[in-house]
């Protein structure tokens, strides 16, 4: 999810509210070659003043030294849980500016979730395994998605007008792993803000 500047198209749309008083966008996100982009975040947010805040929480597992999901998507405000499901510790932590932790060396699951408080990209690693990468974006809306394997995202359930287009934040170029790392040390952990080009 960094700053991805090459060519790509998102096709949106807006469905008009079938369920009532309640809307709904069904956003297409595919590369410039036409390969549908999973992974990449959609999300929708008001027009003016802030969406309703949501309590909310969210789980970011480590299993089979990766972490799972690879991307997330939260709304700010919301307690982040980080199991890890491996027989071996991990050491989760971030740099980015949208949150700084780090969660010293653990089995199981860490007894207080991690309170993600400001909206932007949170890149997460793991100080024993380089190649453990994860991405976890938190917006200030509760209505977000993210595409699927066919580069489809279905945002609904918010009011119908007063809602700017859908933001589209890209997925991470490249695969986990080695390509990952290989990216975060390119960047130097400086993903900076997602795309937030609108689509359509
Ligand atoms: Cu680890």
């Amino acid at each position: 999810m960094r700053l991805h500047r090459a060519a790509f198209f998102a096709a949106v749309t807006l469905l008009i509210g079938s369920h009532a008083g309640a809307a709904s966008v069904a956003v297409t996100v595919a590369d410039a070659t036409g390969k549908p982009l999973a992974d990449a975040v959609v999300y929708a947010t008001p027009l003016s003043g802030k969406a309703p805040p949501r309590p909310s929480t969210a789980l970011i597992d480590q299993i089979g030294r990766e972490f799972v999901p690879l991307v997330s998507v939260m709304q700010t405000g919301a307690l982040v849980s980080f199991p890890n499901k491996d027989n071996i510790r991990h050491q989760v932590y971030s740099f980015s500016p949208a949150k700084t932790f780090e969660l010293r060396l653990y089995s199981g699951t860490p007894a207080s979730p991690i309170l993600f408080d400001k909206p932007g990209l949170v890149t997460l690693g793991c100080n024993i395994h380089d190649n453990m990468i994860a991405y976890a974006l938190v917006v200030d809306s509760p209505w977000f998605a993210k595409t699927d394997s066919a580069g489809k995202a279905v945002v609904d359930g918010f009011p119908p007008g007063g809602l700017r287009h859908p933001c589209v934040a890209l997925p991470p170029d490249g695969q986990r792993g080695a390509v990952a790392a290989a990216e975060r040390k390119k960047h130097g952990q400086r993903y900076g803000d997602p795309d937030r080009r609108q689509a359509g």
